[in-house]
């Protein structure tokens, strides 16, 4: 392929000399990539349009867990300017939307923020920039609005600037950090593509290109799509397993042994987060569109979204075989997050486990560590800030198994157990009264 001298003249300026990384949206994706390319010796303009999530940022208040206070008061200090003036974001050679796309109705994508982000790209947008999607969407979405945007600037594609999208790849609660995870990037052109490629070499250790922006939108749906179905199918094979009369658990460590071709995925009370359970149904909604099925999305969403009542079924029959009717009843509720070690509760099963029961007139108290007293308190929950609040309920369902839960006292404070999680026996506690999915 061969490269105008422009492009080549911005690829070489991308690779050899100090540039400004301008990023949109400063939630979970754009924080870290700010504070990344701020490390990786790039000057960084991080846009955002709530003011008081910037007035926090310039105060050095981090609200993500993967970026903490004293590395963002770093960044402040040495010159890392957050601010809600869109006008700020010309002085970038490169723009990093990482804005939310979640679902709205109909769990239909809801495109207002990649939209907005458009908006503002076209408002400010100018020659010699690299605009870089990161946002979780559909195949066609950089080109649908990133194209008309830089079009609506008065720019030409290729000519005086590019455009790619790039998928984020952040885990919330790992220890891999932004510029360690390997990073796919398709450009809406083989020129954007090696431009884009140039840039992101800057943040991160390892890019891989690939040819489309297109197929860069499906990787990421292929590897949450990957995670969706596998959970669903381990959910099922739980419910068949307790059939059975046999503890998928030891049958999942058991294939788990197998040195090939075999990924473990755990069964549990259901699948959260702001991705898993969302980012599928970008690529069934827009499936549907050209009349192509995607029956493993839409039967993994079915098993997966049912798993609340499951274990709200295993708990009642569980009560009923001690005499105790669900009505009534006081379950302590271990664990609210949407997966262990971390605070967030978006989307969370253990909350649609929660409220359903408490809709049948179950009384809940709730240990979560990781989760602040308010939040519990606002969903109708008693908050408790140890384990022993266990002593006072009929069963203790353990729904989020963070590390810094102390089982022990936990069991020993409980009548019953219901583990959605399978932590006690991977802790090695074991007692009559525990029983799990
Ligand atoms: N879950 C299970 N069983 C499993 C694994 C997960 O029930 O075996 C549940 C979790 O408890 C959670 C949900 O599924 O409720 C999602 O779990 P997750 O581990 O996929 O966590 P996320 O959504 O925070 O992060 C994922 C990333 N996770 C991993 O790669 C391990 C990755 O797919 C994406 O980078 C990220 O979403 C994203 O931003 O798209």
């Amino acid at each position: 392929m061969s490269l105008s001298a422009y492009a080549t003249a911005q690829i070489e300026r991308f690779t050899l000399q100090r540039w400004t990384a301008g990023v949109i949206g400063l939630g979970y994706v754009g924080l870290p990539l700010a504070i990344t390319a701020h490390n990786r010796g790039l000057d960084v303009i991080g846009y955002d349009v709530s003011e008081a999530k910037v007035a926090e940022l310039n105060a050095g208040i981090s609200r993500i867990e993967d970026v903490t206070n004293d590395e963002l008061a770093a960044a402040v200090a040495s010159g890392v300017e957050f601010t809600t003036d869109a006008n700020a974001l010309k002085d970038a050679d490169a723009l990093f939307i990482a804005v939310p796309s979640p679902l709205g109705v109909n769990r239909h994508p809801d495109m207002r923020f990649i939209e907005a982000a458009a908006n503002t790209v076209a408002s400010i947008a100018r020659h010699g920039q690299l605009i870089a999607l990161e946002s979780t969407t559909y195949p066609g979405t950089t080109e649908e609005y990133l194209l008309p945007a830089i079009t609506q600037a008065g720019l030409v594609l290729d000519e005086n600037v590019f455009v790619a999208f790039s998928p984020e790849r952040v885990d919330p609660g790992n220890v891999l950090h932004t510029q360690d995870i390997p990073k796919v990037v398709g450009g809406v052109t083989p020129t954007s593509t090696a431009v884009a490629t140039a840039a992101y070499q800057r943040l991160v250790a390892n890019v891989h290109p690939v040819s489309s922006a297109k197929a860069a939108e499906l990787t990421k749906l292929l590897e949450n799509t990957y995670r969706a179905v596998n959970i669903a199918l381990v959910n099922e094979l739980a419910q068949v397993a307790h059939a059975f009369g046999i503890d998928i658990w030891e049958v999942i460590d058991a294939a788990a042994t197998k040195p090939f071709g075999f990924q473990a995925f755990y069964p549990g009370p259901g699948v959260g987060g702001h991705c898993i359970p969302l980012d599928p149904q970008f690529l069934a909604w827009r499936a549907r569109h050209l009349n192509v099925p995607t029956r493993f999305i839409d039967l993994a969403e079915d098993v997966n979204l049912a798993m609340p009542e499951y274990v709200i079924t295993r708990l009642a029959t569980l009560l009923h075989e001690h005499d105790i009717a669900l009505p009534n009843a006081r379950v302590f509720g271990v664990g609210v997050a949407y997966k262990r070690n971390i605070a967030d509760e978006r989307e969370s099963p253990a909350m649609d486990v929660l409220r359903g029961l408490a809709a049948r007139g179950v009384h809940i108290d709730v240990h979560d560590p990781h989760v602040a007293n308010d939040s519990i308190k606002r969903h109708g929950f008693v908050p408790h800030d140890d384990v022993t609040g266990a002593k006072d309920a009929d069963v203790t369902v353990i729904l989020t198994d963070h590390d810094c839960i102390d089982y022990a006292t936990l069991v020993a404070s409980s009548r019953l157990v219901f583990d959605t999680r399978g932590v006690l026996r991977r802790r090695g506690i074991d007692a009559s009264h525990i029983h799990r999915l």
